[in-house]
């Protein structure tokens, strides 16, 4: 439905980028109350009812959001460009994991390695699909495998976030091969 999209996308924005623009206020971990977000889903002219923030957080393909265990507050699972702490467990990574990107990053990454950008963290999908639709949403993809095991072993920090996505602050191009 055309509206689940344009709530999923000020959800993103709102608890990602910009919580002043939808009135909001995000505690250190980045939650913000259900509450004010149906009130900014209705100032946004949004449906606004609980269900319709329910079933747009449980139809996200990505697993964006997540929801509070007392259902009273709502936060994305990473992707900010605010500062927020987002306490996901530090976890070891498998043998490889992969990255989806396009042609023209590619001489910036194989020199500098892979940066978060806008981003906090470098963001690295468990599998090659996955990386490849992420790739895709720039143009043709091209899939990078990260060593990650052995970047692991020699102390980088890895964090799963709840939704399979990998988080780590950069990966130097001795562990990046293209696939
Ligand atoms: C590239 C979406 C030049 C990097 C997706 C990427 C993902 C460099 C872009 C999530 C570079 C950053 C994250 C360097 C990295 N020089 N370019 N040194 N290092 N890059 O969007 O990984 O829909 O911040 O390859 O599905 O594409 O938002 O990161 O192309 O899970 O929920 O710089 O965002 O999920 O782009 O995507 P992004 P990403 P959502």
């Amino acid at each position: 439905m055309a509206d689940d999209r344009q709530i999923s996308k000020s959800l993103s924005y709102w608890l990602r980028h910009n919580p002043t623009a939808g009135n909001l206020t995000l505690d250190p971990s980045g939650w913000a109350e259900c509450v004010a977000i149906l009130d900014a889903l209705f100032a946004a002219k949004l449906p606004h009812e609980h269900s319709d923030l329910l079933r747009v957080v449980e139809g996200s393909d990505k697993n964006r959001f997540e929801i509070s265990a007392d259902g009273s507050l709502i936060r994305a699972r990473q992707g900010h460009s605010i500062a927020v702490d987002l306490d996901w467990p530090r976890a070891t990574p498998p043998e490889f994991l992969f990255h989806g990107t396009v042609e023209r990053f590619l001489q910036a990454i194989l020199s500098e390695g892979l940066k978060p950008m806008a981003r906090h963290h470098v963001h690295l999908s468990p599998d090659e699909n996955t990386a490849k639709i992420v790739g895709a949403r720039r143009g043709k993809p091209v899939i990078l495998r990260i060593a990650a095991d052995a970047l692991s072993q020699a102390g980088k920090e890895f964090r799963l976030a709840g939704n399979g996505v990998w988080l780590t602050d950069h990966v130097p191009p001795s562990h990046i091969e293209r696939l």
